[in-house]
């Protein structure tokens, strides 16, 4: 494989990039292309052997997107080729694979390297950074391993003790054939209740293990039509169109879950029908529904998972669990329940990424101890106080409970795309963002957060840091932070010339 390697110092097997982005999913993939239309030269850095990331990791059975198809790609790519209303996981990775394939990113890409660390050098004024193929030495360093990458398993007693099959909803292991097997599902969150419809008919007996009973709304999916096929293909605009105004639905929820909570109301009673329809038995009923306002939590689409948790081998276990032993799950009832397999759907380290302990800033501090003193914060999601010439993509208060990630991804690629056009243009050798904009713009942020549903809900969810504040979603409209993002504003930065840092 030849690298756009820029300069090798002879005796020194550092390499030279300008940029460097580590991740290829979504956001890396993105960055990638939009770098390599602006001409910038970048390499990409990838731990897995293909790109997709989240999609690529997500193979449970039942996967599929919680999001409109026609949402879920980028701008620049449409896909016609969708053929459901929500995607299935497989028709995503393959729409991600052929867009690195069309824009040619797997030539600047390296594939199964693992990234040990990324230091700020104070001498040099570049990252350092280290990886299971050697070391780089980059300018620019983007940070685009999503915030769903790194599995959570739960701090329970004894689960490593455990004799059977066990394995992560994001990790799944398919040679284990679960088939009139006895299972338990631990969590009930978005992977959950895909989970648990497509493999109840095929185990012997599944337990379901909920901490708290989540808000299930129905899930709109359809096959799209021939007709909906030919006009995404042939008609020009069409797709375009259906989009914009699936766009502009979903952002109405906005308004719902941060200012006028009144709105949710419809929504709860969707949900609440789905509970007596799906479910026959009335104690169920009660165990499965939720005891805090919609959408404090991520709210879910699922047709089939009431229906699932009403057949006869299917048990909720609303108990709480006390340890895992050799065979099974004890809950703090003390009942005991022999399982061969445990699928561990508990979601991700998402305010506490063990990515964040890797990376050193200026002072040689990690971005683990910087957030876990203030939180995660940064400036429009993508750069932080302290850490020069880092990109952050799905970065802090970038996430969304009501649409596409893909949307503000691109938002941050226009600022990051703009942000090294301007390093490159004004011959400026490093930007940090000046920590009293930062400041400004997380107190902005928490006011606006205030009277949200995530906030004032009554429950507990990994929206929030351990700080109480929630530092993982943006509280606006998207388009706001379109609007934001569209120009890097230099002037919220502090600069040092490349001729300053030379002499
Ligand atoms: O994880 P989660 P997920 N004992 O964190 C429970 C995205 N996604 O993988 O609610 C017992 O949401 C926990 O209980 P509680 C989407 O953004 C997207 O399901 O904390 N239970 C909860 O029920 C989503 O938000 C799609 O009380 C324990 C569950 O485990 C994100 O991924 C599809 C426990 C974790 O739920 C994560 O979803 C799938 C313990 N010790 C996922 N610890 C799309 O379609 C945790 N739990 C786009």
């Amino acid at each position: 494989m030849s690298l756009p390697v820029t300069d090798t110092s002879a005796g020194d097997t550092t390499r030279r990039i300008d940029t460097l982005i580590i991740g290829s999913g979504f956001a890396g993939l993105g960055a990638a292309i939009k770098l390599s239309r602006a001409g910038k030269e970048f390499l990409v850095l990838e731990r897995a052997d293909e790109v997709g990331g989240t999609w690529r990791d997500n193979t449970y059975p039942g996967a599929a997107c919680d999001v409109p198809s026609n949402l879920y790609s980028y701008s620049f790519a449409l896909n016609p080729g969708w053929t459901r209303s929500f995607s299935p996981q497989p028709e995503i990775q393959a729409y991600i694979t052929s867009v690195a394939d069309k824009y040619d990113v797997r030539r600047r890409t390296i594939f199964g390297c693992d990234v040990q660390d990324a230091r700020w050098n104070e001498n040099t004024h570049r990252w350092d950074v280290r990886s299971t193929h050697g070391d780089f030495s980059a300018k620019n360093l983007v940070s685009a391993v999503g915030a769903l990458c790194e599995p959570a398993l739960p701090d329970i007693a004894g689960i490593e003790r455990f004799g059977g099959e066990i394995f992560h909803s994001a990790r799944w292991n398919h040679d284990a054939d679960l088939a009139g097997k006895r299972v338990a599902v631990i969590g009930t969150g978005a992977s959950a209740i895909q989970i648990v419809p497509a493999i109840a008919g095929r185990v012997a007996h599944l337990d379901v293990y909920q901490r708290t009973a989540p808000w299930v709304l129905p899930r709109a999916d359809r096959e799209y039509t021939k007709a909906e096929k030919f006009a995404f293909r042939r008609i020009p605009g069409f797709q375009r169109l259906s989009r914009t105004l699936q766009y502009l639905m979903r952002e109405t929820q906005v308004v719902g879950l941060t200012k006028a909570p009144v709105f949710m109301k419809p929504l709860e009673l969707a949900a609440r029908i789905q509970i007596r329809r799906g479910i026959s038995d009335r104690a169920l009923r009660r165990k499965v529904t939720p005891n805090f306002a919609i959408g404090c939590k991520r709210m879910l689409i699922s047709n089939n998972y009431y229906p699932a948790l009403d057949r006869p081998n299917v048990d909720l276990v609303t108990d709480g669990i006390a340890e895992v032993t050799a065979d099974g799950i004890v809950t703090k009832d003390g009942t005991t329940r022999e399982v061969d397999a445990i699928v561990v759907a508990t979601g991700f380290h998402v305010t506490d990424s063990p990515m964040f302990a890797g990376i050193f800033g200026k002072d040689g501090r990690s971005l683990a101890d910087v957030f876990d003193e203030s939180g995660m914060q940064g400036y429009k999601g993508t750069t932080i106080a302290g850490f020069p010439n880092l990109f952050f993509l799905v970065g802090p208060n970038t996430g969304l409970g009501h649409t596409s990630m893909v949307y503000m991804i691109e938002s941050q690629l226009n600022y990051l795309v703009d942000a090294i056009d301007t390093i490159d243009r004004h011959r400026i050798g490093t930007v940090e963002v000046r920590r009293e904009i930062q400041d400004d713009y997380n107190r902005d942020l928490q006011h606006a957060m205030k009277n949200s549903v995530w906030n004032n809900g009554g429950c507990a969810s990994w929206y929030l840091d351990k700080h109480g504040n929630n530092t993982t979603l943006w509280p606006g409209f998207t388009f706001e932070f379109r609007r934001i993002t569209k120009q890097f504003d230099l002037e919220a930065y502090r600069t040092v010339a490349e001729a300053d840092l030379t002499s």
